[in-house]
């Protein structure tokens, strides 16, 4: 008998939870950058072996906060929780401290009767392994946890071991995906993700939580892709800014995610980037559903 089911990523912001989940399956499959907030939509990667599939949720790190866009990502991150047959909760080393948004993921998680394991990142920045020790102390007291283990995405971790741990808490269950599939995500998605991902890596402040990127034209004829990208975003002056002095930024922009496109998707792709202002588009309901950005998950019990 197969053993299968899902797994939900669930943490702070730019704890790591992307980056672990690439890891894992060995893929680039969720944009990672050192902001905050990365992360989006729930993103599914699929690890499959001869008797084990887990499907795992990565999901946008949760941030309270009223504004539209950030509501559709709590419901995202939300949703993969109720989805999970087992939640993987990450902290990072240096905020391994009970904080309130920390508190209400847990509380919510074991409100719903899912196993969890905490997993500790970045233990690479411990300097001593008695920091790590003191860690594993402290969420041993917040918790009663199915399982506590410190881990390194970054550095590596023992994946047979971790794997090990996961499948306790899997039911015996068919495949649901077939044994090559990777990821719900088609290679729309992953371009307009490798050109938020320039975004977030060259430009600061504001900017990157204002922008949305939409495919407006994909083709693709034996693997020669050419697409027609728009960067959306809310305010006139940060036009200047994405297009930067004589085009320089939005030429950065469009040259990285091309080479990053041709790369993982190991196809022959031509890329243009054109740039719309909707004003205001990441304040107002219709606008983020418009672009995509759409889940209809009930938050009151997380509120
Ligand atoms: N030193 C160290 N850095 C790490 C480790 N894991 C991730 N990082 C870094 O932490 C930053 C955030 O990583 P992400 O994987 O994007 O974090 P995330 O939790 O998915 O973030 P959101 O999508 O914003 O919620 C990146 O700069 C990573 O390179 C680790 O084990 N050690
Ligand atoms: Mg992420």
């Amino acid at each position: 008998m197969t053993k299968s089911g899902y797994i939900a990523i669930i943490g702070k912001p730019n704890v790591g939870k992307s980056t672990f989940i690439n890891a894992f399956i060995g893929e680039t499959i969720s944009i990672i950058t050192r902001k905050a907030q990365t992360t989006r939509d729930k993103i599914l990667a699929v690890y499959t072996d001869e008797n084990t599939q887990i499907i795992f949720l990565d999901s946008p790190g949760i941030h309270i906060s009223k504004k539209e866009i950030n509501q559709f990502m709590l419901k995202e991150a939300i949703s993969a929780i109720k989805d999970a047959d087992l939640v993987l909760f990450l902290v990072e080393y240096n905020n391994s401290q009970m904080d309130k948004v920390n508190k209400k993921i847990l509380d919510y998680t074991l409100s719903k009767n899912k196993p969890i394991i905490l997993l500790i990142n970045k233990i690479d920045k411990y300097k001593t392994p008695v920091k790590m020790l003191e860690a594993i102390d402290f969420w041993k007291k917040q918790a009663d946890f199915n399982e506590i283990i410190p881990i390194s995405a970054f550095k590596g971790f023992n994946q047979k071991l971790l794997l090990k741990e996961f499948k306790k808490y899997l039911p015996e269950h068919p495949f649901y995906y077939p044994t090559d599939f990777l990821t719900d995500k088609d290679e729309r998605f992953i371009i307009s993700e490798l050109i938020r991902e320039q975004i977030l890596l060259l430009t600061h402040e504001e900017i990157p939580y204002d922008s949305a990127v939409v495919i407006d034209k994909f083709l693709n004829i034996e693997n020669n892709i050419t697409v027609d990208a728009t960067i959306v975003l809310a305010r006139e002056s940060q036009k200047r800014v994405i297009l930067g002095s004589k085009g320089t930024m939005i030429k950065k922009i469009r040259e990285n995610a091309q080479e990053n496109a041709i790369n993982i998707l190991n196809k022959n792709i031509k890329l243009k980037i054109f740039v719309k202002i909707d004003k205001n588009w990441s304040t107002v309901n219709e606008k983020i559903e418009k672009l995509g950005y759409s889940n209809k998950t009930d938050l009151s019990d997380f509120l």
